[in-house]
């Protein structure tokens, strides 16, 4: 299996969606909350190239958009 990281923020509409499926289907990945974890923030920032959250790191490969990352599950799981 890959490595999983999530990054995210509470308050993110776009974030609730993605953990709200996760929950629902049983998967369970790192969680980086970009808001209370400064190192995470520049982790996306410097990997992803720009702060927007959900992103998911794939093996280190980040992919953003929260449609995107629910099909990359649905795909993968
Ligand atoms: N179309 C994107 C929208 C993501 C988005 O707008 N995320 C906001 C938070 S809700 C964000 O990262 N904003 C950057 C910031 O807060 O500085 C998706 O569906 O994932």
């Amino acid at each position: 299996m890959p490595e999983l990281v999530l990054y995210y923020f509470e308050s993110c509409p776009f974030c609730q969606k993605v953990l709200r499926y996760l929950k629902k289907r049983g998967i369970e990945v790192t969680l980086k909350n970009t808001h209370q974890d400064q190192e995470a923030k520049k982790e996306l920032i410097e990997v992803g190239g720009k702060y927007q959250v959900p992103c998911l790191f794939i093996d280190g490969e980040p992919l953003y958009e929260s449609d995107d990352i629910i099909q990359w599950f649905e795909d993968n799981y």
